[in-house]
């Protein structure tokens, strides 16, 4: 069997469409969503990302501001702008690019985000909120893996899902939402670490295999159930002298090898990485809908 390939980026783009319909909606009635991204430092594949979430702003008409800071910036500095995003009429959503520098501590910057604003969905009440089924903002890769499922007709009820990685931005919270989620349409979840000793024999049980380790390579073919559908979260820069930017992208699974035994996979790039975006737009347009009807 030789997979159907779920394109990330069609999908985006679907939804980008959908959002830019909100923006315009929004626009009648006098309020332009606006989106601030920090990004702390040089990152390169940080700037990469934000980039992409500037440019996709733009698309969709959402008011967006980047501030660039350089690696030095001392917490307390960095606090005070947030803090100021926090009380700007114009910033509905809020979002700062992870990793920080070592000298910061992530979770105090999280915690400074208005909750309301936390378009990310990190904030520790936001994870509550999801963690017992009455979120405002799921995270965005999270929810950009249910939504690609969905949107793909891909049924999850009765089905078991492993979920590969436990991060804070991306396997806690997949499995958080489906745990929470209507069991008729929700799968079972188990969820595996680095230390797994029998990593290939938990897999091989899946209907659906989320990865998020980033470990190039680390699903191959023979862990896989023919049939099952899997999700590629990882992302991974491979050296590679003939493409001009010097290295190349990969994710967590052997595509060439995996595609010959899954029922559907989604690639990278272009899979989970442009939902990523899409989904943190939407968050921000909802974020926009919501302080407006408090205001
Ligand atoms: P992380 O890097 O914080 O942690 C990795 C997780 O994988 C840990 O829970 C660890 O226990 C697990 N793990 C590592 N090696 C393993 C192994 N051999 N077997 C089983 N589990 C193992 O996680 P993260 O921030 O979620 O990032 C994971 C990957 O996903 C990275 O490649 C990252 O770039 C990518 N990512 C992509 C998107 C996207 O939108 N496509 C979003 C977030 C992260
Ligand atoms: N606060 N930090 C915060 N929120 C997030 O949601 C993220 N994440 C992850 C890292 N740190 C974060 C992202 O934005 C990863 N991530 C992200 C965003 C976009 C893309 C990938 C990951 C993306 O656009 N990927 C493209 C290729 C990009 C390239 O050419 O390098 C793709 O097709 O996969």
């Amino acid at each position: 069997m030789t997979a159907r390939i779920i394109d990330g980026r069609r999908i985006a783009a679907d939804i980008l469409r959908e959002v830019a319909r909100d923006v315009e909606e929004l626009k009648r009635d006098g309020i332009l969503p606006g989106l601030a991204a920090v990004l702390v430092g040089d990152d390169p594949a940080s700037q990469t990302y934000v980039t992409n979430k500037e440019r996709a702003c733009r698309e969709v008409g959402i008011y967006t501001e980047v501030h660039r800071i350089g690696a030095s910036v001392s917490q307390d500095g960095l606090i005070d702008l947030i803090h100021s995003l926090n009380m700007a009429a114009r910033v509905h959503g809020i979002l700062v690019q992870l990793p920080l520098p070592p000298h910061i501590r992530e979770q105090d910057i999280i915690e400074c985000v208005r909750p309301d604003k936390d378009a990310d969905g990190f904030h520790p009440l936001n994870i509550g909120h999801l963690a017992i089924g009455d979120s405002q903002f799921v995270p965005a890769t999270p929810s950009g893996v249910m939504e690609m499922l969905a949107r793909e007709g891909i049924e999850l009820g009765g089905k078991h899902a492993v979920i590969i990685g436990r991060s804070n931005i991306v396997g806690k919270p997949i499995a958080t939402a489906w745990m929470q989620g209507n069991p008729n349409t929700c799968p079972r979840v188990t969820i595996c670490h680095r230390n797994d000793p029998r990593l290939d024999e938990m897999t091989r049980q899946a209907d659906v295999i989320v990865v998020a380790a980033g470990i190039p390579g680390l699903i191959r073919a023979d862990m896989v159930k023919p049939g099952a559908v899997v999700i590629d979260v990882g992302i991974n820069h491979v050296p590679d002298k003939e493409n001009p930017r010097g290295y190349r992208i990969v994710g967590d699974v052997d595509f060439t090898a995996v595609r010959e035994v899954a029922g559907a996979i989604t690639p990278v790039p272009g899979g989970v990485g442009p939902m990523t975006v899409a989904m943190l737009l939407r968050n921000t347009v909802s974020a926009a809908r919501a302080q407006a009807a408090q205001a």
